[in-house]
């Protein structure tokens, strides 16, 4: 079989200073602040200890120094890392794996472990059609699943006996439902059954609420993005722990819009702000030239494209983060010739009054 082995989000981490004879020029930068909005780019990330953490280094990238009611950083956990125990009181927190693993442990005890796994693309081969080698191969992929601790995406079982291949097919989605890194979410055996298609569950994130006690650790090298607010409290409504994975979320409805639309909380009243995670196929681009009253931390996972704020138009690439203030006109195109995924911050559901 083949593999394509760069890790999930793998650009943010090591993004392309391009044009890269812009790279080292003295004193240049892409980053921009302006009174409504700031471009970040990489070259401008300044990283610091961050407080009541060990072995963590933080870069703030949107402060309320900025006019934001919300921070949005990242935290470079170096190996045998901790995080504070608490955040500072009345304050929820996001985070979102960009890269390695860590466990979240919460008061009660329970623990979750938080990982960005390879995205592989594989095409199993079966050549001679045999039944026993086909088992073979799919047991190769499971130790191989495990070893890396990552997940691949299935693309295509290609073998000359149609039995053969619904074989393997059933072996890989039984893996796919036994395997602790695996989480089957879509599953498409077409009309003759022949080929099977299914995504895994390839990053993490978790919520938690306002004064939660928790600890986040990590023994080897993780980078996440955090996002934090004082919560808005409502009364009569609570929210709660959240551990999920991007595609375990549905795909939501964006009348008048193409790109495909995730949330990663639930859309009820009790949040006071939401995650989306936003695609969009090179070419596509938001319909809406948005002005509103929310404000965005936005992070560009995976892409490129051009980003409009007020009257300015910027070129953005995968790791490269926005501020958008409250009303500043926001419009984005994908280009390239790979998806473009995004990180959105968005204040919902309270009063601006
Ligand atoms: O939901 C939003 O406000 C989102 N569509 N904005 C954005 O992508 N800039
Ligand atoms: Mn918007």
């Amino acid at each position: 079989f083949s593999t394509d082995t760069k890790p999930l989000y793998y650009k943010v981490s090591n993004p392309t200073l391009s044009p890269s004879h812009l790279k080292d020029l003295p004193g240049y930068t892409r980053s921009v602040y302006k009174r409504d909005h700031a471009f970040i780019t990489p070259e401008s990330h300044v990283f610091s200890p961050l407080p009541d953490w060990t072995n963590t280094l933080g870069a703030y990238l949107i402060s309320p120094a900025m006019g934001s009611h919300f921070v949005m950083y990242l935290a470079r956990m170096q190996g045998n890392s901790r995080s504070g125990l608490l955040p500072p009181n009345d304050v929820e927190r996001f985070i979102f794996v960009l890269h390695g693993t860590v466990a979240l442990t919460n008061v009660s005890g329970s623990s979750h472990k938080l990982t960005v796994s390879f995205d592989r693309h594989l095409i199993l081969f079966n050549g001679s059609g045999d039944a026993r080698e086909a088992a073979i191969a799919c047991l190769n992929l499971a130790c191989l699943s495990c070893f890396h601790q990552t997940s691949f995406v299935l693309e295509k079982i290609w073998c000359p006996e149609p039995e053969t291949k619904l074989f393997m097919a059933l072996l890989v989605n039984l893996w796919a439902l036994l395997g602790i890194y695996w989480n089957l979410s879509d599953q498409d055996l077409n009309s003759d059954g022949l080929t099977s298609h299914w995504r895994n569950v390839v990053d993490s994130f978790a919520y938690l609420p306002p004064s939660h006690q928790h600890l986040i650790a990590s023994d080897a090298a993780a980078t996440l993005a955090i996002f934090e607010r004082r919560h808005a409290y409502l009364e009569g409504y609570k929210t709660e722990l959240i551990v999920g994975s991007t595609d375990a979320q549905p795909l939501l409805e964006t009348p008048g819009e193409v790109f495909e639309l995730r949330k990663l909380l639930p859309a009820d009243l009790q949040y006071d702000f939401n995650i989306h995670i936003m695609d969009f196929q090179p070419g596509e681009f938001l319909n809406v030239k948005e002005v509103h009253y929310n404000q965005h931390g936005l992070l560009l996972l995976e892409g490129q494209g051009i980003y409009r704020l007020g009257d300015s138009w910027y070129p953005i690439q995968a790791g490269d983060a926005i501020w958008m203030a409250p009303f500043v006109p926001q419009w984005y195109a994908a280009l390239g010739k790979t998806r473009s995924r995004y990180l959105l911050y968005k204040d919902v559901n309270r009063n601006p009054l």
